[in-house]
C-alpha cells in the first residue's frame, strides 16, 4: 500500500480502489510554526490587500518579490498558480493559495481575530458582492482612464469612475468603515488597496477625488492611519511613475 500525502488529504492507493481520509483540520494553537510566503509584486493592489489582511492579524510573513512580473516570471509563480500565472500566490506551509480575495477569505478563517468578514452569511454575501464590484469597477475603471486615448474617451472613463466612487461612498454612508459594526474590514481592504493608484488616474483623467468624493476621500484618510495601510501601500507618486512606463509599453502615448 502507498500512502501520497496532497493537501490535507492522504490518499491511499492500494490496487483495486482509492480511499481518502480527511484529517482534522491546523491546531490553531499551531500558528508559530506556519510558514506564510507571499509571492509579490509592490504595484499590485492585489497583493497589498494580502499584506494588509496578515498585518492586520498580527501574522508574521515573508515576501517573495517577482523582480519581473511583466517579463520574467519566477519558476516559482509559474508552478504555484499554474492556471493564472500571476501574483499574489500566498504559499501555506507550501501549499498554494490564489486570487486576493480568496486569499483574504482563508486568511480570515485561519486566525479568527480581528475578524475581517462579518459573521453571519447575509453579512459574508454582501461582503463579498462589494468586493466583486471593486475588482470589477474600481481596478478595470481606473484602467480604462489610464489606457484611453483622445479627450471624448478619457472623459468617459472618468465619468463612468466617478460614479462608481459615488456608489461605493453611498454605500458607506455616514460609517467610518465598510466593516461589520464600523470595524475596518474585508471591503475596506480590498478598495484601499487600489486608492495608491488614485494619483495616477487623477493625473490621467485630470480630476480630483476628492473634489466628487468627499466622504470617500475622508475613508481613505482614515484607513491611512492604521499601521497596516501606512506600512504596505505604496507612495502614490511611484505608482504614478509605473503608470507612465506601463501606458508607453501599451502604445497609449
Ligand atoms: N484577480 C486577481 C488579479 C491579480 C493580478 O491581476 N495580478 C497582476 C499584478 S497586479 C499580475 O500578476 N499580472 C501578471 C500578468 O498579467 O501576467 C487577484 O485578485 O488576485
Amino acid at each position: 500500500m502507498k500512502l501520497h500525502w496532497h493537501w490535507n488529504l492522504i490518499y491511499i492507493n492500494r490496487p483495486c480502489d482509492l480511499n481518502l481520509i480527511i484529517l482534522p483540520s491546523r491546531n490553531r494553537n499551531n500558528m508559530a510554526q506556519d510558514e506564510l510566503v507571499l509571492l509579490d509584486c509592490w504595484v499590485s493592489p492585489f497583493c497589498m490587500r494580502v499584506k494588509i489582511a496578515l498585518t492586520e492579524k498580527g501574522v508574521p510573513f515573508e515576501v517573495r518579490a517577482e523582480e519581473n512580473l511583466l517579463s520574467a516570471k519566477s519558476l516559482l509563480l509559474l508552478a504555484s498558480n499554474p492556471v493564472h500565472k500571476k501574483v499574489p500566490v500566498l504559499l501555506y506551509n507550501g501549499k498554494p493559495i490564489c486570487e486576493s480575495t480568496i486569499i483574504l477569505g482563508f486568511i480570515d478563517e485561519t486566525w479568527a481575530s480581528p475578524p475581517l468578514l462579518p459573521p453571519c452569511a447575509y453579512g459574508k454575501a454582501q461582503a463579498r458582492f462589494w468586493a466583486d464590484f471593486i475588482d470589477k469597477k474600481v481596478f478595470d475603471g481606473g484602467k480604462a482612464i489610464w489606457t484611453s486615448k483622445g479627450e471624448v474617451e478619457v472623459e468617459a472613463a472618468k465619468d463612468a469612475f466617478i460614479e462608481t466612487l459615488k456608489q461605493l461612498e453611498e454605500t458607506l454612508g455616514e460609517k467610518d468603515f465598510f466593516g461589520c459594526n464600523n470595524a475596518f474590514g474585508f471591503v475596506d481592504i480590498t478598495l484601499i488597496a487600489i486608492t495608491s493608484w488614485f494619483l495616477a488616474y487623477e493625473k490621467f483623467g485630470g480630476f480630483k477625488v476628492e473634489e466628487h468624493c468627499p466622504k470617500l476621500s475622508a475613508w481613505i484618510y482614515r484607513c491611512k492611519e492604521r499601521d497596516s495601510v501606512s506600512k504596505t501601500l505604496p507612495d502614490s507618486q511611484n505608482v504614478y511613475e509605473f503608470v507612465v512606463m506601463l501606458r508607453k509599453m501599451f502604445g497609449v502615448e
